[in-house]
């Protein structure tokens, strides 16, 4: 059942450590927050009615930015960005023009402690009570208080596969024990080039999973360990096709048949290729060896200039059918406890989305990356993406 399952990867997600396409969205009154018709900026200067919103691609229901605009009157401009990295050096540069960020927690942590991020306040996000206090007290561990960061959806870090294709060019070769093997052993991916590899397109994707394969920890801050996870890498590289942080399309058409990809998109690529009607299987395998868990989280920027309009929509986002709405219909999981009778049975049910208690268990909690790790981490998937 539903609320039951639900329940039960709370209860999963309490082991952690730390840190579209769909009716019945329609959106419920969202408190007294949106209901002010204006607020006043910290300069007491009434907000014009814009917020400038930057997100990742494919991570938003289709109607939820016009059916805020419609309630609120808020106009949305609405951008995508492709990793972690590249919204932190907009957020570290400053004047990036943004009022809604959407970091992921293991850069939120560096973001708060650098002030990079404005405080929330509470009282103009009434819906803030709906989000689930179990995952709050994981994410005080990199935003304690629980004052800068609200979740988003979360899921993540794994091996996609086109199981035709990947049966085919196995040819009798059994599936590894572990998946990661699909991806991180030649064994394997000298088989598996020819039908296309793809991993993600960014330094803190890859080298998380990539440190855990090799028998390190994923958030390490030993250089050398980056070291030797980029040696591991080297052995692969001549077999990656397709390095690229929206790699639905290319696992739904086929273009890629093995893939390091987050479980929502690729869970996004399997509905697709069912729509599609094409003979395209696409699945998100559940490593038994575990897998990085992530969550993604709003954020104003210290400098937004519509921080009230940002407040407006986090407090919109929190009404529990439209946090459901990002889970029905993007394949991502939220943190807002309200949500769970909203969100469909099919899916609650998908132990791919939702993992059970013992896959959660496997799972590597997010943690934060030191300054030095990150730039190894960048100096090696810089040279790993050329070595070629
Ligand atoms: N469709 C994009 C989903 C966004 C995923 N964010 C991933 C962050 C993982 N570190």
């Amino acid at each position: 059942m539903n609320t039951k399952h639900f329940l039960a990867i709370t209860a999963g997600a309490l082991l952690l450590a730390a840190c579209g396409k769909q009716g019945g969205s329609t959106p419920q009154a969202s408190g007294t927050a949106s209901a002010a018709s204006a607020q006043a900026n910290a300069g007491g200067v009434e907000e014009e009615k814009v917020l400038n919103f930057y997100n990742w691609p494919d991570y938003i229901p289709e109607h939820m930015l016009a059916d805020f605009e419609k309630e609120t009157g808020i106009k949305v401009n609405y951008q995508t960005f492709e990793n972690n990295e590249m919204l932190n050096a907009k957020l570290v540069a400053g004047n990036s023009g943004y009022d809604l960020v959407v970091p992921g927690s293991v850069f939120a942590k560096t973001q708060i402690e650098a002030g990079l991020l404005r405080k929330l306040d509470k009282a103009q996000i009434p819906n803030y009570s709906n989000l689930d206090p179990a995952i709050m007290s994981k994410l005080d561990k990199v935003d304690p208080g629980n004052n800068y960061i609200v979740p988003w959806g979360w899921s993540y870090v794994t091996v996609a596969i086109n199981k035709k294709a990947v049966d085919k060019v196995l040819a009798g070769t059994p599936m590894p024990a572990n998946a990661w093997d699909l991806v991180f052993n030649p064994v394997y991916t000298g088989k598996l080039k020819s039908c296309g590899i793809a991993y993600l397109d960014a330094p803190s994707e890859i080298l998380p999973s990539a440190l855990r394969y090799i028998g390190k920890p994923a958030y390490s801050a030993t250089i050398a360990d980056y070291k030797a996870a980029g040696e591991m890498l080297a052995k692969v590289r001549p077999d990656v096709r397709i390095f690229t942080s929206t790699m639905i399309d290319d696992l739904a058409s086929g273009k890629a048949c093995a893939a390091i990809g987050w479980a929502g998109d690729i869970n996004i690529a399997r509905n697709r290729a069912v729509e599609n009607k094409s003979d395209v299987q696409i699945e998100a395998l559940v490593p038994s060896a575990g897998a990085i868990i992530f969550f993604d989280t709003l954020a104003i920027p210290k400098d937004a200039k519509h921080p009230g309009n940002a407040q407006k929509f986090i407090n919109y986002f929190l009404q529990p059918k439209v946090s459901a709405s990002l889970t029905n219909e993007v394949s991502y999981p939220v943190a807002n406890k309200a949500a769970r009778e909203f969100v469909k049975p099919e899916i609650a049910a998908d132990k791919s989305t939702f993992l059970g208690d013992e896959d959660m268990a496997k799972m590597v909690a997010p943690e934060s990356f030191t300054n030095e790790a990150r730039e190894a981490m960048n100096a090696i998937f810089t040279e790993f993406k050329k070595g070629k």
